[in-house]
């Protein structure tokens, strides 16, 4: 079976871009490949978390994790600092990485910019990526589009260990979905959505009450136009939302299309709400059940120790070939 490992960091509420750049994956991936899902606490703190906050927060993430399908018995769901080794091969992983790769990072630059001192583990972050991934010498990695450039230094670090020291890490491939790798914000269409915006409106949470997801929906930009048509181009505000309505519907965009032929916005966008809805209301009715059974802290024992399994034995292979006297 292929090896699939991806993480989200616990930074604030999770969004529908969140669900349809990866989440939804995670879900679909973990029938028939060997997965790892988890929570990156170590990559949330290389910008200043609350403590209470933090904690809450990863909480809410597994129990997301939970509520959305990811079965503990087909995935291993756990906490990266549950496993000191991604920490370790993190430290290893710096060392490989070049100054100027790192500098070229748009993560970095985007949440660098403006800050008057920059914390050195947001800019050694895509290091302690790579470490996550190749522990498990994963295969395929889930993940929206704005990490793909994440994806590639990863590889070529893995390349790089190899070429130096002899095949050891596998290559992984990244994994984005056909539609919506890159779920724009509702009130800018050149932004992506995302959890830290200051702007509530900008997002849809997952936790959302419908109420408060129908008015962000009708409140979303569109353009003077009528016609729901997907053109990313020129209709850069519709075509986002079609990409949201085609995840949450399984409709196709095409068939969306035709469902409003002729029909203006008003009726669409009092739709894509109820789609969104549908969606997320039983995700939140489990959540709570998630949350209220204390079923968490369970679920993170056993898959920090599946995880530290296979952790420990990567880390160990690659403490040997790098010359380390091992205890
Ligand atoms: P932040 O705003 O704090 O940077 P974020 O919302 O971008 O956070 P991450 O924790 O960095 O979220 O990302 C978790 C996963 O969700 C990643 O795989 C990322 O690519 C994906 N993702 C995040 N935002 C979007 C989006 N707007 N569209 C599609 N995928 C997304
Ligand atoms: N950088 C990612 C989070 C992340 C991740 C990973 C994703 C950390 N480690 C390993 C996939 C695999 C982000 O910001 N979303």
């Amino acid at each position: 079976m292929k090896r699939v490992l991806s993480g989200i960091q616990p930074s604030g509420k999770m969004t529908l871009g969140n669900y349809i750049g990866a989440m939804k994956n995670f879900v679909e991936l973990q029938d028939d490949h060997r997965c790892y899902f988890m929570v990156v606490d170590m990559h949330a703190v290389t910008v200043p978390q609350e403590p209470e906050d933090l904690r809450e927060q990863t909480e809410m993430l597994v129990g997301l994790y939970l509520a959305l399908g990811l079965n503990p018995d087909r995935a291993s769901i756990f906490l990266q600092s549950h496993v000191p080794a991604h920490a370790e091969l993190g430290w290893l992983m710096t060392t490989l990485a070049y100054m100027g790769e790192l500098e070229r990072m748009t993560q970095f630059k985007d949440k660098s910019r403006g800050k008057e001192s920059i914390g050195a583990g947001l800019f050694v972050y895509p290091a302690l990526m790579a470490a996550d991934i190749l522990l498990y010498n994963a295969d395929l990695v889930p993940v929206g589009d704005d990490q793909k450039q994440h994806l590639e230094l990863t590889r070529d670090l893995a390349h790089r260990f190899n070429q130096r020291y002899g095949e050891t890490f596998r290559v992984p491939e990244v994994f984005t979905p056909e539609i919506g790798a890159r779920i724009m914000s509702l009130d800018d269409a050149s932004k992506k959505m995302s959890k830290s915006n200051p702007n509530p409106g900008s997002y849809i949470a997952l936790l959302d009450p419908p109420d408060t997801i129908r008015k962000k929906v009708s409140r979303a930009v569109t353009d003077s136009g009528r016609e729901v048509r997907f053109d990313t181009a020129n209709k850069p505000e519709v075509s986002n939302l079609m990409s949201i309505y085609a995840q949450c519907s399984g409709l196709s965009l095409q068939e969306i299309e035709a469902k409003y032929e002729g029909q203006g916005y008003g009726t669409f966008k009092k739709e894509l709400a109820e789609q969104i809805v549908s969606l997320l209301e039983p995700i939140q009715e489990r959540y709570h059940e998630v949350r209220s059974s204390g079923a968490i802290h369970d679920v993170l024992k056993k898959g920090a120790g599946e995880a530290a399994e296979i952790a420990n034995e990567t880390l160990r292979e690659v403490k040997q070939k790098m010359g380390f006297v091992l205890g």
